[in-house]
């Protein structure tokens, strides 16, 4: 039995008496701890490898902000490098991989990923789930099919993402074939999650932005509701699409539990689209370079815009890490003594 179980409890819509909080990218380098641990490793890929320092990085963010979750240190991109795609990260640069999907061989080539090609993530999931000792829920994530599918053919970050959506255009079938291959392998490696200790799912569409509304039906959200449906009977589900403002109606009507928002979406207007479900979010990460005073300011307005119930309280995307630690502990507790709804 959780000994803290308000994010599970607002994520299934159940009463809560406090908006539980945890933010995306919690476990990095906003943390001097985290740098610390990290400096263990050789190099980021050894980092995620290592079942005792992933399990190390997970748990801190617990106990030096307060947060009421767990999100285990992982990375999106163990799927593509399950199914064949090696990947380095690159010093302040980002991922960058050898070989690109560029047409039906190469996605032929690609193998289904099980749970077991990702044992490490099983091994640091099932310690960080001992050693948590059932302080608070520990969640586990994929990145959504698109998401993956964007590296995969654009073999590095980028701001536009414009040889995926080119892909997309012109070889539309191969697409479908290839997210039909990542959504199988998502799904056996979040089974995978939950059998070895996750709480809660979150699937990251980070790139949902870069797609047209209609792409994003055809491409993204279809995906992800397979993937919804495969794991929602398990353990709730929470979508997270960033900067698809538009698509908030289309994504309650999945099985999901929770919307995941970016902060360019009104509270109140995610409310009338989401038919009920629990919100997540959405406050801008860069609130937290203004001074004390807004901070407090800005977080009780959107406490009240969001409402006590039906509600998990995080950014609208990950930490920054230049952010001052001391005003992330300071959001946190903000929102834990907040009384005013
Ligand atoms: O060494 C470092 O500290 C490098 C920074 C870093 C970290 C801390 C990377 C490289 N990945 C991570 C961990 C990570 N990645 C987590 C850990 C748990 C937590 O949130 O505390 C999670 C959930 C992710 C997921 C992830 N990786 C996403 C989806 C979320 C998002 O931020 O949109 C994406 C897009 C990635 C790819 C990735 N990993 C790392 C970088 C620099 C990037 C982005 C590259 C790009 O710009 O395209």
């Amino acid at each position: 039995m959780l000994k803290n179980d308000l994010l599970m409890r607002a994520a299934k819509g159940e009463f809560v008496e406090r908006v539980p909080v945890w933010l995306m990218r919690q476990a990095g380098r906003v943390l001097p701890e985290y740098r610390a641990t990290r400096a263990k490793a050789a190099n980021f890929i050894e980092f995620v490898k290592n079942p005792e320092l992933a399990a190390e990085v997970t748990i801190q963010p617990v106990h030096i902000l307060g947060v009421d979750a767990a999100i285990i240190f992982s990375d999106i991109l163990v799927i593509p490098e399950a199914m064949g795609l090696p990947y380095q990260m690159i010093e302040s640069k980002g991922p960058w991989f050898e070989k690109t999907i560029k047409n039906a061989a190469d996605i032929e080539a690609l193998h289904i990923a099980e749970a077991d090609d990702l044992g490490y993530v099983m091994q640091a999931l099932q310690l960080t789930k001992k050693q948590l000792n059932n302080e608070v829920p520990l969640i586990g994530f994929c990145g959504a099919p698109w998401t993956i599918l964007a590296y995969m053919i654009e073999g590095s970050g980028s701001k536009t993402f414009s040889k995926a959506k080119q892909f997309l255009y012109t070889q539309p079938q191969l697409a479908h074939r290839l997210l039909e291959k990542i959504t199988a392998s998502s799904i056996n490696y979040l089974k995978g999650q939950v059998a070895a200790g996750a709480d809660l799912i979150q699937l990251f569409d980070s790139w949902a932005g870069v797609l047209s509304e209609t792409h994003f039906y055809e491409f993204s959200l279809q995906y992800m509701q397979q993937i919804c449906d495969a794991i929602s009977p398990l353990v709730p589900v929470t979508i997270f699409a960033k900067d698809a403002h538009y698509a908030i109606e289309r994504i309650a009507q999945t099985s999901c539990s929770s919307i995941g928002l970016d902060w360019t979406i009104n509270p109140h207007h995610a409310r009338t689209q989401a038919n009920g479900k629990t919100l997540q979010g959405n406050a801008d990460p860069c609130l937290l370079y203004a001074n004390e005073t807004t901070i407090v300011k800005e977080t009780h307005a959107m406490l009240k815009d969001f409402g006590k119930q039906n509600y998990i309280c995080n950014l609208g995307h990950g930490l920054y890490p230049d952010l001052p630690k001391e005003h992330v502990k300071l959001f946190v507790d903000t929102v834990k003594a907040f009384t005013q709804y």
